[in-house]
């Protein structure tokens, strides 16, 4: 019989409304577990891992991402795959660091939530922690069929570094624009079987070392040299700059020159789109042209949970500026298409 580890972090999916105040607040697991008895009709053994605190995501952090991994990494050997239940706000951001935190996965670790409350009469979350726990369990000729960090939400498995939450109120809170789903659930569970990464042959290698100061630079017109400034002096190493289009900017001489100055000083700038669909093509257009020459980045079509977790990741495992350019460049679970 298969084995599933459950690990509960908190969010909507486990939240009851406060009868005076009316805030939603988090429950503990027991109380979400007496919400679904279809629980012990699953054909697999269900172990759970419950946080002491169990928190609304939009207070996830960098050290709870660690102790993920650290869990994944301890019951590896004894389970078949991971659903983890954890707010949709900023499932994208943990599903992509935990994407480059563990290297050699080949097994499923399944995120998942809801935008309603597991109590209420209309939830969503039956059916995204039902289907969650049959993805983790499903396996064709003895391997796990999605041997990936995942996330499931209304009928869809999303590449969980591909993802994003765009729409805070329907219960389709998740798109993937830039990779096709890995699975979709109606009638049958359908596996897109040619867009599921295979695992090398190497050992689960768990990378905690996370370097989370990280700066961000969204351009708009008009943006001043003060503003630029300011943030290229931050005192960090890795800057994501969030471009127009294509991964253009503006020319002006002194938009290159800081940039160029902060590259020199061994900062690292990644330049990913605004756009939500589509790519960097830096030399494309003349407006992107010398930001290949100073040494930004090439972001090409990650997203910005993607760029900010990868960007935490490669600071976290190497002091060279040259070497973090290059990984960052390079697909290393699924994260950019290079075109
Ligand atoms: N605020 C919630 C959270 O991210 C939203 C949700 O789970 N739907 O924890």
């Amino acid at each position: 019989m298969s084995q599933i580890l459950i690990i509960y972090t908190g969010g909507t999916i486990g939240m009851m409304s406060d009868p005076t105040t009316k805030v939603l607040r988090p429950i503990n697991f027991e109380q979400i577990m007496d919400n679904v008895p279809e629980l012990e009709r699953l054909n697999c053994k269900i172990k759970v891992h419950s946080f002491d605190t169990i928190i609304d995501s939009s207070n996830m952090s960098p050290a709870i991402w660690s102790e993920l991994a650290r869990l994944v990494q301890v019951n590896y050997d004894s389970v078949d795959g991971f659903v983890i239940l954890h707010g949709s706000d900023t499932m994208a951001y943990t599903a992509s660091a935990l994407s480059f935190m563990l290297e050699n996965l080949d097994k499923p670790v399944i995120f998942t939530g809801s935008q309603l409350p597991i109590s209420a009469v209309r939830t969503d979350a039956k059916e995204n922690l039902m289907t969650a726990i049959e993805i983790a369990k499903a396996k064709k000729n003895d391997k796990a069929r999605v041997p990936e960090v995942c996330i499931y939400f209304d009928y869809k498995l999303f590449r969980g570094n591909r993802a994003f939450k765009y729409n805070s109120s329907k219960f389709e809170a998740f798109r993937s624009p830039n990779y096709p789903i890995l699975a979709e659930s109606g009638v049958h569970l359908r596996f897109s079987v040619n867009d599921i990464r295979q695992p090398g042959d190497g050992q689960l290698t768990i990378h905690n070392e996370l370097e989370s100061d990280v700066a961000v630079l969204k351009l708009y017109p008009g943006i001043s040299p003060k503003v630029v400034e300011t943030v290229l002096a931050s005192d960090v190493r890795g800057i994501i700059m969030e471009t127009f289009g294509a991964g253009n900017t503006t020319t002006d001489a002194w938009f290159i020159d800081l940039l160029k100055n902060a590259v020199d000083s061994g900062k690292v700038i990644l330049d990913i789109s605004q756009c939500k669909v589509g790519t960097v093509e830096l030399g494309r257009y003349e407006t992107s042209k010398q930001l290949k020459d100073i040494g930004i980045a090439n972001g090409y079509d990650m997203t910005f949970e993607a760029a900010v977790t990868k960007t935490m990741y490669l600071l976290g495992q190497h002091s060279d500026p040259k070497v973090v350019k290059e990984l960052l460049e390079t697909d290393l679970r699924g994260e950019l298409t290079i075109s």
